[in-house]
């Protein structure tokens, strides 16, 4: 029998009358977007399960934890170090922003034409919709593209909010000096929180488990170079989505029964589309539940997405495994800030990682083309396209630039863009 969350949500705060809209359509978009999808590796089940209970199962996993004495940190972006949040005993939940439902709700306070993920992230707060940011004690900001940290200033008027100052030239010595210290700023701010000081056990204990989780998501990201890929795109990047607010320890055990089946999949060449199926990179803007709109585009086109580098793909493990070999709080944390300005976001500049990173992966994954995909008025990722398609011309591999918003309107323009794209691999 299904639960009712209803009395939760109530407890919660959340307008139900708006809420109720929200979840009416999921299941029909999720049933179209998904479970039409054809052979689709049989643990993918899990992932379904998550989303079918996506306001339900987690959020009450999350109030019985802080019924036991612990404390919810909301966050938007990979900067702020999930060690740091589970070693201060707090649980973290990655908030989405990944549709314009309440943009009708922001634009009462934003602007119209800023990023969608910006306006998302906010009016998902502001309309009261969503349970994650209702059950948080903090949202955890930080200062990487200018529209997301002057709205964590308004956001700070609606919930209790902490902005981490991330630096913007991550090869300097004092960059890394100046992220090392807000680690340190953010560890006593968690510990005011939780009210549990941060010990080396802890650390060590809390990397290892992040750890563990990239190391899985190592394995899912490097199946897809097999050919006929044994994922879709599309189920890839839900895994991802979910990363962020699952519970790290079981989402791990999860994603290595995922993984075990997709090795299994690959020695018997089973594959969810055939050997001739266009492979796609898709390059730029996060992408949160749920926004699938360019990923149902491109594997409806007749074509496969191989990799993703972005937040929500390789760019999530780019901190690669952590040493947690060190024996004292300040250098564990040393180790952790280190690893993260390894993440190659456009708020940095220059950010030559990120296009080296492409051309790497674009031959790693023998990509047919890759797809620069920006989010409307997202000026970082917007304007670094530009050297990403002059260093994929090098290697002969084309690119299309899309820039797009959370609405349906362009989807018939897109797929016609996509699919002249995908004639000309062809060709
Ligand atoms: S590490 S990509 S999650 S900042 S799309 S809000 S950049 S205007 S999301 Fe991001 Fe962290 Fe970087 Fe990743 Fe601004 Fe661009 Fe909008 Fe963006």
């Amino acid at each position: 029998m299904e639960t009712d969350y209803r009395k939760m949500w109530e407890d919660l705060g959340i307008n139900m009358e708006k809420h109720d809209q929200l979840l009416a359509v999921l299941p029909f978009v999720y049933r179209n977007v998904y479970l039409s999808q054809k052979n689709r590796p049989k643990a993918m089940e899990y992932y379904d399960f998550v989303v079918s209970g996506v306001h339900g199962i987690r959020v009450k996993e999350l109030l019985d934890a802080k019924d036991a004495g612990k404390k919810v940190v909301a966050y938007f972006c990979l900067y702020v170090p999930e060690e740091l949040v589970i070693a201060s005993n707090a649980v973290l939940v990655g908030l989405c922003g990944g549709s314009n439902f309440t943009d009708q709700e922001a634009e009462e306070v934003l602007p119209r034409n800023i990023c969608p993920l910006i306006k998302a992230s906010y009016g998902f707060k502001a309309a009261r919709i969503c349970p994650y940011f209702q059950a948080a004690d903090i949202c955890v900001g930080e200062t990487t593209c200018d529209g997301k940290k002057k709205m964590y200033e308004l956001l700070s008027e609606l919930c209790p909010t902490y902005t981490v100052e991330v630096p913007q030239k991550p090869d300097t010595e004092q960059a890394r000096e100046l992220f090392y210290r807000e680690m340190m700023a953010l560890k006593s701010k968690l510990e005011e929180i939780t009210g549990h000081k941060i010990t080396v056990q802890d650390l060590k204990k809390s990397i290892g488990i992040v750890n563990a989780k990239r190391a899985v998501l190592d394995q899912l990201i490097s199946t897809r170079k097999a050919v006929p890929p044994p994922i879709s795109g599309k189920d890839s990047l839900l895994v991802f989505q979910i990363a962020f607010y699952d519970d790290p320890q079981r989402f791990t055990q999860k994603t290595k029964e995922l993984v075990e089946e997709l090795q299994e999949r690959i020695k018997n060449k089973v594959g969810v589309v055939d050997e001739s199926a266009p492979r796609i990179m898709v390059s730029g803007c996060p992408m949160a539940i749920p926004n699938w709109k360019l990923h149902h585009i491109v594997e409806s086109s007749g074509a496969v997405i191989v990799v993703e580098e972005s937040c929500v793909g390789t760019r999530y493990t780019s901190m690669g495994q952590i040493d947690n070999s060190a024996n004292t709080v300040e250098d564990l944390i040393r180790a952790i800030s280190d690893a993260y300005l390894n993440i190659h976001c456009s708020c940095f500049t220059p950010n030559i990682g990120r296009v080296e990173d492409v051309v790497r992966l674009a031959k790693e994954f023998k990509v047919d083309g890759v797809i620069h995909y920006s989010l409307q008025t997202c000026h970082g990722y917007n304007i670094e396209a530009a050297k990403m398609e002059k260093s994929l011309k090098k290697i002969n591999v084309p690119m299309l630039k899309i820039e797009t918003d959370y609405s349906n309107e362009d989807v018939g323009q897109i797929t016609t863009r996509v699919e002249a794209f995908l004639e000309m691999i062809r060709k």
